[in-house]
């Protein structure tokens, strides 16, 4: 399936990861967490970019002083789209331009830009115990108003900010409606996350069904509230928002071949 991969600028390293990349990139280096996501059209309300604490990630270099951050399943992959090596493909992972590697954990509340978002300031890369290591870039940016996960993440990552070792203010920032549904109104997530009783993001079954709702209820009934395509039916904005982040530069087309393959509308 075809993933959108976001381009996220760091803006401003986390101290650990200041201390690691000193020496081993340029100081003018462009450096980008690369989120794979299905749904470009809510791009607007990213609000902070997620990372499981636990799994390894790799700076690896684009180009000359571009580096991109991502799990080694996903640089491979990107190596055989054409990534790294152009038409050649490597032979194995260890010819990957790989720079450093350091754990999910190492790279909490560092600032990064996201493309389309209305947090122009910033937004913070925090900790999210579900990330998958197998799927996608394993990097995950986050919208609460349209996905459940996302949601519930932020208001445990808020409640318990001094146990996660983040400033409480990087997981409250504003949720803006960006799509209105018969069912759900214009927070869909938030909703969905009330209606089922979904009360910690542990609470993985009724999760599921939530973004299972949250899905097709968007996609086949969702009207877009913001950007370019404002009034628009989501399944057509989201494929000209799509068309426009590759032309602007600031994401690219991903394959995931080898991902957990799940049936999806979008
Ligand atoms: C932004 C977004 C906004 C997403 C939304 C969803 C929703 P799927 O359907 O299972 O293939 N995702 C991507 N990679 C991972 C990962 N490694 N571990 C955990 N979650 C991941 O999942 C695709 C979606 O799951 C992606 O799209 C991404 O979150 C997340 F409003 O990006 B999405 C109702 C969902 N809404």
């Amino acid at each position: 399936q075809e993933y959108t991969a976001m381009k996220l600028q760091v803006k401003e390293w986390s101290p650990k990861m200041a201390e690691l990349v000193k020496g081993k990139i340029e100081d003018d280096a462009k450096v980008y967490f690369v989120p794979a996501t299905l749904r470009p059209e809510t791009m607007y309300g990213q609000n902070s970019c997620f990372l499981g604490p636990k799994i390894n990630y790799g700076l690896f270099k684009l180009k000359e002083k571009e580096y991109v951050i991502v799990t080694k399943r996903a640089a491979w992959n990107m190596a055989f789209q054409g990534h790294f090596f152009g038409d050649k493909f490597p032979k194995s992972q260890d010819e990957l331009p790989q720079v450093l590697e350091a754990p999910g954990s190492a790279y909490i509340g560092t600032l990064v830009n996201a493309p389309l978002s209305f947090h122009t300031e910033g937004i913070r890369i925090l900790p999210m115990d579900s990330v998958s290591a197998s799927k996608g870039t394993g990097v995950v940016t986050s919208v609460p108003s349209d996905s459940p996960d996302d949601y519930a993440t932020l208001m445990d990552l808020a409640k318990k900010a001094d146990y996660y070792g983040i400033k409480k203010e990087w997981a409250e920032l504003e949720i803006y409606p960006l799509i209105d549904t018969p069912t759900y109104g214009n927070l869909t997530a938030p909703a969905l996350v009330k209606e089922l009783k979904i009360n910690s993001p542990k609470d993985t079954v009724p999760l599921a069904k939530a973004k299972e709702l949250a899905y097709s209820e968007a996609f086949y009934k969702g009207t877009m509230l913001v950007g370019e395509y404002k009034g628009e039916p989501v399944s057509a904005a989201k494929e000209k928002v799509r068309k426009a982040l590759y032309e602007s530069g600031d994401a690219f087309p991903f394959a995931d071949p080898m991902g957990k393959v799940v049936s999806r509308s979008g």
